[in-house]
């Protein structure tokens, strides 16, 4: 026994080692009426190196929530006054998915429905109290592990492999959804297709390879030029790329498109000693009714056809 206590202590010791050298602690919010029993588990995940809220009600709860969007934890009672741990559960689960936040209910009660009652309403995992420390502290570390692991999967469907930037599936799922925004608020938007010119032409000369070293470098460019903005970018595929620009009139959307045409003539490529270029052509469309997502990227397309048409190099809206 005293050897597993050990074990268990060490574990411990590591987990929270871990933590500190990745210096990201994780945030969790206890919510209990009570205020000793939210000292029982603060003074133990205080020890665990977790960053801990209180709340003292279900409201307190959701104010804390607001207040702190990197909350990844919830541990909930389940008697309380004003709302009970299983209703705040179901309210919680309404703004927020597993994905994003993980709930753990508690409770004294003698019910054994409970537990299965909070699991089909979303809470990620309860135990009966009293708990063992060490049990809760492994269903918590189990917890911020699985979210985690969606937090990356997440960040991994939405990755374009070669260039990093975001790819076709995330823009089209964020895209329509920015764009509804603006026409919501009246607000001008503008979409763009930048594709490079003759690449096919510079695949051929130089292979593959070094086609891949020019997308990446174009890619990592109009990454910088965006780093920070409102305006979505993405890799649809292959040579072409596709930037939202929510809140701006066409007209705005295509002066810096042309800006960043020539920014992109600009670049120098280092391949094999020798110094490539490449030029890009841009279509810009208009987003001022509502129409499906996929017209606008269609007309963007068909602009893009247009500057393709007129020599390549340029912008047409
Ligand atoms: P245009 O100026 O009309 O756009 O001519 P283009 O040659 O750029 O256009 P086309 O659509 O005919 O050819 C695009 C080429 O891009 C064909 C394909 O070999 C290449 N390509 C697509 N995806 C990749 C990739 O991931 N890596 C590399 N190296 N090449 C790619
Ligand atoms: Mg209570
Ligand atoms: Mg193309
Ligand atoms: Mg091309």
């Amino acid at each position: 026994y005293v050897l597993k206590d050990n074990e268990f202590a060490l574990d411990n010791v590591v987990a929270s080692a871990r933590r500190v050298l990745s210096n990201r602690r994780t945030r969790i919010l206890v919510v209990d009426d009570v205020a000793s029993a939210r000292q029982i588990l603060v003074g133990l995940l205080e020890a665990q190196q977790y960053m801990v809220i209180e709340a003292a009600s279900g409201l307190e709860a959701f104010a804390a929530l607001e207040a702190y969007d990197d909350i990844e934890v919830v541990i909930t009672d389940h008697h309380m006054p004003d709302m009970s741990g299983y209703e705040l559960t179901r309210r919680i689960r309404r703004h927020y998915g597993s994905d994003r936040l993980r709930i753990i209910g508690v409770s004294s009660s003698s019910d054994r429905m409970l537990s299965a009652s909070f699991l089909k309403a979303g809470a990620s995992d309860f135990l009966y109290r009293p708990f063992v420390a060490e049990e809760l502290q492994c269903r918590i570390a189990n917890n911020v592990e699985t979210l985690a692991q969606l937090k990356q999967l997440r960040a991994a469907a939405a990755c374009d492999y070669l260039t990093g930037l975001y790819n076709r599936r995330y823009f089209y799922d964020l895209g329509p959804k920015l764009v509804n925004d603006c026409l919501r608020h009246k607000a001008a938007a503008a979409v763009a297709i930048l594709d490079i010119d003759h690449f096919k032409r510079l695949n051929d000369t130089y292979g593959h390879e070094i086609g891949d070293e020019v997308l990446k470098a174009v890619a990592d460019r109009l990454a910088t030029i965006f780093e920070g903005s409102d305006n979505l970018l993405s890799r649809l595929g292959g040579e072409e790329f596709a930037i939202l620009f929510p809140m701006m009139d066409s007209s705005a959307a295509s002066k810096l498109c042309d800006e960043i045409r020539s920014d992109i003539a600009r670049l120098k490529v280092m391949a094999d000693d020798e110094e490539l270029s490449v030029t890009v052509s841009i279509g810009v469309a208009e987003i001022s009714d509502y129409e499906t997502f996929d017209n606008y990227l269609n007309a963007a397309d068909q602009f893009l056809y247009m500057a393709k048409h007129k020599g390549r190099n340029q912008v047409y809206s």
